[in-house]
């Protein structure tokens, strides 16, 4: 049985990014609302990130999208960033908002629009400099919507060409992660559509280029966890985009839909312990926030994931493969379920406290006053968000 001191000690050493635009304004193709006091500019969503940081102890760093979070001095931002707390995680291309990517990026038949989208990723390695920032993360909306639109395999090859590119212009110390998704926005194929595409170009790649799972980017009924321990056997999981999803890519808080499956990946990523941050896996949110307010939406999803992690860490691992050595179906889901139905809220409550943090995150938040201050100050300008 894994003694408490060890699980609390694992918990200690947990850290998850926040995505910068889970900040500002989102929604679908029918509708963007807005919400007082959204953040204007990226330096406001660093702000706002900090805040979950301050109050759940463990949500360290905040990614960039790039475009979305372009500013004219990159520095200036990863030092507001270190004087609220954190530090600038992982930087986000974007391919999917610019005309010219109609037909493809990374992929496109025409090699200057393929140069464009490479030059693109110039620009984010110049962030990453400026901003400390060792991760290059991608996710390409390429695809087409009816067969024989193109030809499949000369995309593949044009992609791994690119890929190429991209690699090349990173710093030795400095890694990319490739993000696969099964379809949307294309809807006949799509470039990257599954971890076996990803794999397979990472490590055509090079040993900095790992796979990316955004548990929102699978067909209904993929073992994701199963998944996950294919990438860890293979040593290519470079990372998480946590969130979760009754339908398709919802993009909703971590754990609000299926918190069992949460469960079921974290006791994956604990039983290969990779939850260590040596081993390498970043785990991050990527969510939206369209009608719940978004700073306890972030709070809310990193102590859903926490929760996962904890009952993760308490089973017993060696009653669990006693009984599956004997075969006993029934007592090794047991011991699985049995942890799963640990309430670890006390625990973590207690985690907070050792470290000076008040037990309950999301009351100590609600009662700090700063969502009337910044709905009262951040008046005029123009709100951060989707198509912003
Ligand atoms: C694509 C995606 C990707 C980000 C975007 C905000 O669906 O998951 O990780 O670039 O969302
Ligand atoms: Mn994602």
């Amino acid at each position: 049985m894994t003694s408490q001191e060890a699980v609390l000690t694992a918990l200690r050493r947990q850290t998850i990014e926040l995505p910068s635009w889970a900040f500002g304004n989102s929604g679908t193709r029918f509708k963007v609302f807005g919400t007082p006091g959204t953040p204007r500019d990226p330096f406001e969503k660093v702000s706002d990130a900090a805040q979950v940081h301050r109050y759940t102890g463990i949500a360290p760093r905040v990614s960039l999208h790039v475009p979305w979070d372009r500013v004219d001095d990159y520095g200036e931002l990863a030092a507001h960033a270190a004087d609220v707390g954190v530090s600038i995680g992982m930087v986000n291309s974007n391919l999917f908002q610019d005309d010219e990517y109609k037909f493809g990026s990374l992929t496109h038949p025409d090699p200057a629009v393929r140069a464009r989208a490479v030059a693109h990723h110039a620009e984010c390695v110049d962030v990453m400099r400026a901003t400390g920032s060792k991760e290059l993360k991608l996710w390409l909306p390429d695809g087409t919507n009816y067969p024989g639109q193109d030809d499949l395999r000369d995309r593949q090859d044009r992609l791994a060409e690119s890929l190429q590119q991209v690699y090349a212009l990173l710093d030795e110390d400095m890694r990319m992660v490739l993000e696969y998704k099964f379809f949307e926005p294309a809807f006949y194929h799509t470039d990257i559509p599954d971890w076996g595409t990803s794999l397979l170009h990472c490590m055509a790649l090079g040993d900095r280029a790992n796979v990316v799972l955004d548990t929102g980017h699978h067909a209904p009924g993929t073992n994701i966890e199963f998944i996950v321990v294919q990438l860890l056997r293979a040593g290519r999981l470079g990372a998480f985009d946590f969130n979760s999803r009754f339908y398709a890519d919802d993009d909703l808080m971590a754990g609000a839909a299926d918190p069992f499956q949460l469960f079921r990946i974290m006791y994956e990523i604990v039983r290969s312990d990779a939850l260590r941050p040596e081993s390498g896996v970043n785990f991050m949110l990527d969510q939206c926030h369209n009608v719940e307010e978004k700073i306890p939406g972030q709070i809310r999803s990193v102590t859903n994931v926490q929760q996962a992690t904890a009952k993760a860490l308490l089973v017993d691992r060696d009653a669990l493969r006693e009984a599956q050595r004997a075969g006993n179906v029934l007592a090794a889901n047991d011991v699985l379920m049995d942890a799963y139905a640990t309430d670890v809220r006390p625990l973590l409550a207690q985690l907070r406290e050792e470290t000076g943090l008040a037990p309950d995150p999301m009351a100590a938040y609600l009662a700090s006053g700063y969502a009337e201050r910044t709905a009262a100050d951040r008046v005029g300008g123009r709100q951060a968000g989707w198509g912003a």
